[in-house]
């Protein structure tokens, strides 16, 4: 993105539990600040040392521990530093998928993933970290190692610690293990795109694909007409106007022609029983096109027109980036108040810049981009603290998947009560070995403690 610069000498590179556990002991014994690292592709600056920390980066544990398909249990064991894209393709070769599925696949790695509890494009149908990791390793401050890592289903003996780490962006230590409960794969994948009129329209269309497809839903996503006059116009993804190509419909017709927001739906469904789910989807587009909620649209035909369209949303971080600066919100929102934000936030800017919408229409959850030719402070000055108070008023989320990280720790409060953010801060000194005692609270200790929620 070019908004974070790192400034740090030293970046260690650990191969082992043992070997963090050792380097955090030392850097804690010297009160030198270190800030964890993945596969650093957070859009929120958590992992970047802009002070001049040791980087601890956890890319060479990259071990799968262990696997366990009996009885269809699906609980992979693996080390920090696996690449996303990695894991996925494993357990597809052992017929089951990860929970979790993001553009950045090709690069991220399990441990940030948790440690951000990141969302992604799979949410809606298997739900959040919270639910599929069912236990983790991890290293505090002080060389400790935690090991959390039970791959039971159900565990009731006092507090269930691992959750305090999902999400936690490395504020109370580094995780450097996670077991993750993975479904089975089912046989058949079909993704749609199709494009509404309005707003309105999308969410009674969400509403609608919710009660009649339930199950098979695995994905319901939207793009904005900016979004996608973006992807048209770049050549981001290799081929000039590759974005236009693949979404014609059968007819020819170019959805970027008419204003509208798009929305890639995806389903899964089994293939024993895929007959009658294809003649169901078929249904339920069919009477969306009928009803007008749906303007235009295409069932993808086969794989690789599947792929494609899930490469159009997956491109438009990368379109962004290369259309000049951008700042980034990642909002959760009520889907009703949603899209009045963007549409508040074009007022507010005016032609200074472009107010590009999407995300992940079935969790509430708003990507807003403002694209400019440059970093602006004027420009910056019209959107915060507008858009943090926005959100704040209808009680959103100023971070829904991708953290606080640098960019927003000092913005907390605009999501969490006075009171929520003292526990927090009480239990993070806690977990440092910092209370009761306070007189050790000095300040190499403090920004020990700030860079590793950094
Ligand atoms: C996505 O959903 C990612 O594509 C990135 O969370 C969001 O670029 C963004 O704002
Ligand atoms: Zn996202």
């Amino acid at each position: 993105m070019g908004k974070y610069r790192g400034s740090s000498k030293l970046l260690l590179q650990p191969k082992n539990t043992e070997e963090v556990s050792q380097i955090l002991k030392y850097c804690n014994s010297r009160c030198l600040a270190v800030v964890p690292q993945g596969g650093n592709t957070g859009l929120v600056g958590g992992s970047v040392p802009v002070f001049d920390e040791v980087i601890i980066n956890v890319g060479l544990m990259r071990n799968i521990l262990s696997f366990d398909k009996v009885i269809v249990s699906g609980v992979l064991v693996c080390e920090a530093g696996c690449i996303l894209e990695n894991l996925i393709s494993f357990l597809d070769d052992e017929g089951f998928i990860m929970p979790l599925d993001l553009g950045a696949k090709g690069s991220c790695q399990i441990g940030g993933n948790v440690s951000t509890n990141a969302g992604g494009l799979r949410l809606l149908r298997y739900g959040s970290l919270h639910g599929s990791v069912l236990g983790l390793e991890a290293v505090l401050a002080n060389g400790t190692v935690l090991d959390m890592l039970g791959t039971l289903r159900k565990d009731n003996t006092g507090y269930d610690l691992k959750h305090l780490f999902i999400g936690s962006e490395g504020s109370l230590g580094i995780v450097t293990k996670v077991s993750i409960l993975t479904p089975p794969k089912l046989s058949s994948v079909n993704i749609a795109f199709l494009a509404c009129e309005d707003y309105t329209s999308c969410q009674k269309l969400l509403l609608e694909a919710k009660k009649k497809l339930g199950g098979i839903l695995s994905a319901f996503e939207f793009l904005d007409s900016d979004a996608m006059s973006l992807v048209s116009s770049t050549t981001f993804l290799g081929t000039e106007n590759h974005g236009q190509e693949v979404i014609k419909d059968k007819h020819g017709q170019d959805f970027t022609s008419i204003d509208l927001r798009a929305l890639p739906l995806e389903f899964w469904y089994s293939y024993a029983s895929g007959s009658i789910f294809m003649e169901n989807l078929e249904a339920f587009l069919l009477h969306s096109v009928e009803s007008g909620l749906v303007a235009n649209g295409v069932l993808a035909q086969d794989i690789n027109q599947a792929s494609s369209f899930w490469h159009i949303r997956e491109g438009l971080p990368e379109a962004l980036m290369k259309a000049g600066a951008v700042y980034k919100y990642d909002l959760s929102l009520p889907l009703e108040k949603m899209y009045d934000l963007v549409e508040e936030m074009r007022v507010q800017i005016g032609p200074a810049a472009k107010v590009v919408a999407y995300g992940h229409l079935g969790d509430g959850n708003l990507h807003l981009n403002i694209s400019a030719p440059a970093y602006d402070d004027n420009i910056l000055a019209k959107i915060e603290p507008f858009v943090y108070e926005w959100t704040s008023k209808n009680r959103g989320s100023i971070s829904a998947e991708h953290g606080l990280g640098l960019m927003k720790a000092a913005k907390i409060h605009y999501s969490k009560s006075p009171e929520t953010v003292r526990l927090m801060i009480d239990f993070d000194y806690c977990v440092f070995e910092l209370l009761p005692d306070t007189s050790c609270l000095d300040d190499n200790h403090s920004i020990i403690c700030l860079c590793l929620s950094a």
